[in-house]
């Protein structure tokens, strides 16, 4: 298929874009960081979502390939932006569930980091559950390898059927990011219960906590209330090029 041929070139040119949405620390109302999320605009298919390219590639066999695109080319750009980019205000880069049980992805994040000579603490992964992920020995090794260099790890779409509370004792995890579907039940009393025990879980776990998908500030007062540390969403930007940061930071403040 045409689409498969585009995205293996994509990925051979680093033709793929990574886009950065802001992660706001709900106690001090300043940018805590950013999440990397990758983006594909293609001559011939214009918009192409990261759920389809997560699917092409799966089909391909290349969806070890995109990861390491996706983790070389936002390397290059936290490089060359020192001053968005630092221990500070780090970025989370997504790396798939499947890419994850795999040895070599790690290997191509920490040479990265050590080769840009980019301070580790300015680096977070963010394991995203596009399949169950089974906590074998090299989920293990990897998870160990990333704490050993300094690289935080987050589990993302946390509450949501892939995830399963079985990780948080296994895995040296840092933040637990609470799935949007949650933030949008928070209208419900059951939906702010369950806000309430797992912000609580991440406590007890000593792991801090962000949720995504925040769309209102009645969200944002809510999620503050009950401890929620972090809070990603709309509300306050969508993912967006390195460029146009200084913009958004200067219409947040
Ligand atoms: O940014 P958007 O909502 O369109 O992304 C949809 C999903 O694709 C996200 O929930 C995320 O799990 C996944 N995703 C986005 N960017 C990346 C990426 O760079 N790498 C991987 N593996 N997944 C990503
Ligand atoms: O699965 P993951 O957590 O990586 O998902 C991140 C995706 O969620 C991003 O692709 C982003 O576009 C999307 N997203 C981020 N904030 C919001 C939000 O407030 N509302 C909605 N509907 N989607 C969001
Ligand atoms: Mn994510
Ligand atoms: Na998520």
């Amino acid at each position: 298929k045409g689409i498969q041929k585009a995205l293996i070139k994509a990925i051979k040119d680093v033709a793929i874009d990574v886009y950065f949405q802001p992660k706001i620390d709900l106690e001090h109302n300043r940018v805590a960081g950013y999440e990397a999320l990758m983006r594909w605009f293609s001559l011939e298919y214009d918009y192409i979502s990261p759920w389809e390219m997560i699917e092409t590639a799966q089909e391909l066999n290349f969806l070890l390939e995109l990861d390491k695109c996706v983790v070389n080319k936002t390397l290059s750009i936290i490089k060359a932006n020192p001053d968005t980019f630092n221990a500070d205000t780090p970025v989370a880069i997504n790396i798939s569930a499947k890419s994850f049980s795999m040895k070599p992805i790690i290997g191509v994040l920490i040479e990265g980091i050590e080769a840009h000579g980019i301070d580790p603490r300015s680096i977070e992964v963010e394991v995203t559950e596009d399949a169950l992920l089974t906590i074998g020995d090299q989920v293990k090794s990897n998870a160990n390898r990333l704490r050993a260099a300094g690289v935080k790890i987050c589990l993302d779409d946390f509450g949501t059927g892939y995830s399963s509370l079985s990780y948080l004792g296994k895995l040296p995890l840092d933040n637990l990011k609470i799935d949007r579907s949650f933030v949008i039940e928070s209208e419900q009393k059951s939906g702010r219960l369950m806000l309430e025990a797992i912000v609580s879980i991440a406590k007890s776990f000593h792991l801090t906590v962000t949720a995504e998908g925040v769309e209102t500030p009645d969200q944002q007062a809510f999620l503050a209330s009950i401890g929620c540390e972090y809070a990603q969403g709309f509300y306050y930007s969508k993912g967006i090029p390195v460029q146009d940061i200084p913009q958004w930071l200067a219409s947040y403040q």
